[in-house]
């Protein structure tokens, strides 16, 4: 079973099984895409962050109905902010968005805050791991890959926001611990069309050099 992909028809052997497969969904909180929070703070149009939204909501319906694993991320730092660097801090002060500064959706980019929550439209059921992450990739500081290996998932098909900063950092770190990535090229976002774009092509190149390239469409009617 596979799905047609560039620049290869993944995953590279064919065995795609909703027991070593899972759907990660990247980051879509209200600060990544919502009134009032991070991304809007910062003045970058949300329309780019939101676009994924209703293709990611397809994808999602469909692969919680066939038993796929479904994982959330969200970044976010702690409420005393130890674990926010002073230079991620002080570059977001820089474009007046300043991360665990008020704002219209509470303290910016800080757990239990409303504007870091995942959006109601996307929101995880019980069963679908959440994982909190401090920085950009999903798998630094915390215990993503250990929930992969213990649940035996192989591939990962990558869809959430932003496109060429946590989606593409995740799929970096998940092709060198050896996961085979498909990124769905529809379900990002980023706050950039020309980044969003650089960040799809900079995938395929190499033979595929850190996975493939595939749309919800071509995903949802080739499934198994
Ligand atoms: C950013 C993210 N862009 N989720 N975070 O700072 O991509």
């Amino acid at each position: 079973m596979t799905i047609q992909a560039d620049p290869y028809v993944w995953p590279y052997n064919g065995d795609l099984r909703p027991e070593n497969t899972a759907l990660i969904i990247i980051d879509m909180q209200t600060d990544f895409c919502g009134t009032g929070g991070y991304v809007d703070k910062m003045g970058y149009d949300l329309s780019m962050t939101q676009a994924p939204i209703a293709p990611i909501k397809a994808v999602l319906t469909t692969m919680r109905a066939k038993g796929y694993h479904i994982i959330h991320t969200r970044e976010g730092h702690r409420t005393d902010l130890a674990d926010l660097p002073a230079n991620k801090r002080w570059r977001s002060q820089q474009i007046g968005a300043g991360i665990g500064d008020p704002g219209p959706c509470g303290k910016i980019l800080v757990r239990g805050e409303a504007g870091w929550d995942i959006i109601p439209e996307l929101y995880p059921i019980d069963g679908e791991p959440i994982i909190d992450k401090p920085g950009k990739g999903s798998f630094y500081a915390t215990d993503l890959e250990m929930i992969l290996r213990t649940r035996r998932i192989d591939n990962l098909i990558l869809t959430g926001i932003t496109t060429d900063v946590c989606v593409s950092t995740t799929m970096r770190e998940g092709n060198d611990r050896g996961f085979e990535c498909l990124i769905l090229s529809d379900c990002c976002g980023a706050t950039d069309k020309g980044n969003h774009d650089a960040a799809l092509k900079m995938v395929t190149m190499q033979g595929g050099v850190f996975g493939a390239v595939s749309d919800s469409e071509t995903l949802l009617s080739q499934l198994p």
